[in-house]
């Protein structure tokens, strides 16, 4: 895509060192003159080949940010890291016979390659890898605050058990009943693991995202509520009728109870199988082998707390073990659920009064559940983060001294890493066997390592700690730059690991370690780049490589199609954009430069006299970056670009004209320096600049200049003058028609008569004909 006179390869070549020379994107002194900071942070990558069309997407929108904050005159900390423990690189590792650490290593190192070319615009010296033991040995560090304050606790549970990774999820890791990673059907396994116990903060996880309203995209809102599922209700008690046993529904219907004629509960919940009676046994296991049907009867029953009358129990497949009690009372009469089942087993559907307010109130005791579980957050696998416990027979579980941190990973080259349904750490006796460190008697190391969402929860507050040693994070360093300002990824993280940040934030400004309850005070989602309607994936072969389309179109063509494609949420479908019009338009912006007239020398930058102004470009161009301004801030770049390529045809028709164009074709360097930098800074160069269009600046608006113009509008009645109108100069024919005629002293005139005929020439005059009276 090679047009004369644009030649990106060479752009790419000529400012790539010069920029890593001028060290543009470290933070500036604090107390230099700066309108305040702000910290932007992309969602790291996953190292797991070279970067894609997907990582090219998002960082287009985080840099823009960044560098419009740059050129704003912020200070600003935009920083650059890596998720480089778990599961995917372990595969992919194990499948090409390598070890972890050299796969992981080696992507990382071409991804950062790719993201200079890229033209970030991060402080390289934040840079971050999470597998890295002086990151981890904080994660470990954290770990152990959090087991002190009996946060982090291990327990046998049924969990999700992903027979082909071998390991186990977290509830978040199954989507509809398969494992996240490699789809396959999860099966439920009674063992012991660690937890932390989220729970507990589920009311403030839910209450605080009201402060985020307006500042986080509103599906993630939701998406946040809902899988916390705060339900406020009444707890009931139902006896039972042949023992003393009791069961305890959740309803937010208490004032319904009268109408209660079942009692059910959820299938392969340990409650089914406590109430089961002998004689359902068998019945109860086909149904739990088969889950054919509605449900099946316990053959039990419980006595109605207000009449006393016999309910029967069953198991039905709609009860969920994780809400509320994992029981309900069936109240046929009211729920829609409640009523197909009680068809299915000729249960009565008894439509009986409903209990006042007052009385409702008095039935059962107020409660709240959630559908939120404690996170699951150890793994039986090699590549994460070691759990910093040593179990002792003595002691139990004791912490691994913080002078001790961190437990790093043992090498294992060579060794079989392939998971067998316990840790590959468990086989490395020299690694596991320790002493104590509270009794000094024989202990094991913990053979788990952590969640890689452990990892992520906490890693936007050690950037800018990257060099700190005395703790996970500076106090200064904290206090300077967090919360993060604008946070940017995919809404695939909607849910879980924007959850787990917010929760360890939470625990931290409990813990008196940050001052801030919420991690991110604004978020911006991008949507996914798909190709033909269809999302693209490696299996159906309908990739579209990025490194084939930044070698055919160059850096600045793609990003530029990744922001002008349409707002940051929406998919980007590459069958339908255009990366050789990018190339085409910045080819005509950098001929602009070429073109205006009397070229800066070096010396002169800062004094640049301004050229003998067309007085229309310089309107437009004010008009215009007024606009550009407000569109860049609400994140609508598209519209930002399309009111540049504007600005660049005004610009293009003044100079074909004669006119002095250097304001507003400075103008346009500037803004694109925020999308196509590369382009930008040849332009910049070639207008006389010193190099560092980054931080050239912001254009300085003249509000004067910006004011929308207005003409005035003449609106006659027989060619007599009725009325004049303020309107703008590019009004619409129909717009101006429906200002003549709102106008109260043309209403007055025309006083009810029929108007023969209309004559509407913009924006100057407007006339009206009706016929004599
Ligand atoms: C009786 C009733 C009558 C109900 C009525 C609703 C309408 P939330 O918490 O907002 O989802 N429920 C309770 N536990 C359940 C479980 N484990 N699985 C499936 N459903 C469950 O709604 C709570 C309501 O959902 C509860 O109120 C219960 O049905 C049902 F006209 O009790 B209700
Ligand atoms: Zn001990």
């Amino acid at each position: 895509m090679a047009i004369e006179g644009y030649d990106f390869e060479a752009m790419q070549r000529r400012w790539q060192p010069v920029w890593q020379s001028l060290d543009l994107f470290t933070p500036r002194d604090p107390g230099a003159a700066s309108r305040g900071r702000r910290y932007v942070v992309d969602m790291f990558a996953y190292p797991s080949g070279d970067l894609h069309m997907g990582h090219a997407e998002a960082y287009a929108f985080g840099d823009a940010i960044a560098r419009y904050w740059i050129q704003r005159g912020y200070d600003v900390l935009h920083p650059i890291g890596w998720d480089s423990f778990g599961l995917p690189a372990e595969n992919a590792a194990i499948k090409r016979d390598q070890h972890p650490a050299t796969w992981t290593y080696a992507n990382i190192e071409t991804q950062a390659e790719s993201f200079r070319r890229y033209a970030l615009s991060v402080d390289w010296r934040t840079r971050l890898h999470t597998s890295d033991p002086s990151y981890y040995r904080w994660t470990q560090w954290l770990f152990l605050r959090f087991f002190e304050r009996g946060l982090a606790y291990r327990v046998r549970a049924a969990v999700n058990w992903c027979p082909a990774d071998q390991t186990v999820l977290a509830n978040e890791q199954v989507i509809a009943g398969r494992c996240e990673r490699c789809g396959t059907e999860i099966v439920r396994r009674d063992l012991t693991q660690w937890f932390f116990r989220i729970t507990s903060y589920a009311d403030r996880l839910v209450d605080d995202l009201d402060a985020l309203t307006g500042h986080w995209p509103e599906p993630v809102l939701t998406m946040q509520r809902n899988w916390i599922g705060r339900s406020r209700g009444t707890y009931l008690e139902f006896a039972l009728e042949d023992d003393d046993r009791t069961v305890t529904v959740f309803t937010t219907r208490p004032d319904t109870v009268r109408g209660v004629t079942f009692l059910a509960v959820a299938p392969d919940s340990p409650l089914a199988s406590e109430l089961c009676a002998p004689t359902q046994r068998a019945a109860l296991d086909a149904y739990g082998r088969t889950a054919v049907g509605v449900g099946v009867p316990l053959g039990r029953s419980a006595r109605h707390p207000l009449t006393g009358a016999s309910i029967p129990i069953y198991v039905a497949g709609y009860v969920r073990p994780d809400h509320g009690t994992g029981a309900i009372m069936g109240v046929p009469a009211h729920d829609d659920r409640d009523r197909v089942f009680a068809e299915a087993f000729g249960l009565p559907v008894v439509d009986a009064p409903l209990l006042e307010p007052a009385e409702a109130g008095r039935v059962g005791r107020a409660g709240t559940s959630f559908r939120l579980h404690d996170w699951l957050v150890s793994r039986q696998r090699f590549w994460g983060c070691p759990i910093p416990i040593v179990h002792c027979p003595a002691c139990g579980e004791v912490p691994v001294p913080d002078d001790q941190l961190p437990v790093t990973l043992p090498d294992m080259r060579g060794a079989a890493l392939t998971p067998r349904g316990e840790s590959p750490l468990a086989a490395n006796r020299e690694w596991t066997s320790v002493p104590c460190p509270r009794c000094g008697r024989p202990g094991t190391r913990d053979t788990d390592t952590m969640d890689t969402f452990v990892d992520s929860s906490w890693y936007f507050l050690r950037y800018p700690s990257i060099d700190y040693q005395d703790g996970p994070f500076d106090p200064e360093a904290t206090r300077r730059w967090l919360p993060v300002d604008q946070y940017v990824g995919g809404v695939e993280h909607a849910i879980l690991h924007l959850l787990y940040a917010r929760f360890f934030t939470k625990v931290l400004h409990d813990m008196g370690l940050v001052d801030f309850v919420e991690p991110f005070r604004a978020l911006l989602n991008q949507g996914q780049v798909i190709l033909n309607g269809a999302a693209m994936s490696k299996s159906k072969g309908n990739l579209v490589d990025l490194s084939e389309q930044l070698a055919t179109y160059g850096v600045d063509a793609v990003r530029l199609t990744m922001v002008f494609a349409g707002p940051p949420e929406d998919e980007i479908d590459w069958a339908d954009v255009s990366p050789a019009g990018a190339v085409r338009f910045l080819s005509r912006v950098l001929r602009l430069a070429d073109d205006v007239e009397a070229p800066l020398r070096l010396a002169d930058d800062v004094e640049a006299p301004a050229g003998p102004a067309d007085p229309a470009l310089r309107r437009t161009t004010h008009r215009l970056l007024q606009e550009i301004t407000g569109l860049v801030e609400a994140h609508r770049f598209n519209v930002a670009v399309a009111r540049t390529m504007q600005l660049a045809n005004a610009a293009r028709r003044a100079i074909d004209e004669g006119g002095a164009a250097r304001e507003a074709v400075e103008a346009i360097a500037v803004v694109l320096s925020l999308f196509a930098p590369y382009t930008a800074e040849e332009m910049w160069s070639r207008l006389g600049h010193r190099p560092g269009i980054a931080r050239a600046g912001w254009p300085a608006i003249d509000p004067a200049l910006a004011a929308e113009e207005t003409v005035v509008c003449a609106v006659q009645i027989n060619g007599k003058v009725r009325d004049r109108l303020e309107v703008a100069p590019d009004i619409s024919e129909e717009a101006l028609t429906v200002r003549a005629l709102d106008s109260p002293s043309v209403i007055a005139a025309v006083a009810g008569r029929r108007i023969t005929r209309t004559i509407v020439r913009p924006p100057k005059l407007v006339n009206l004909v009706i016929p004599a009276p």
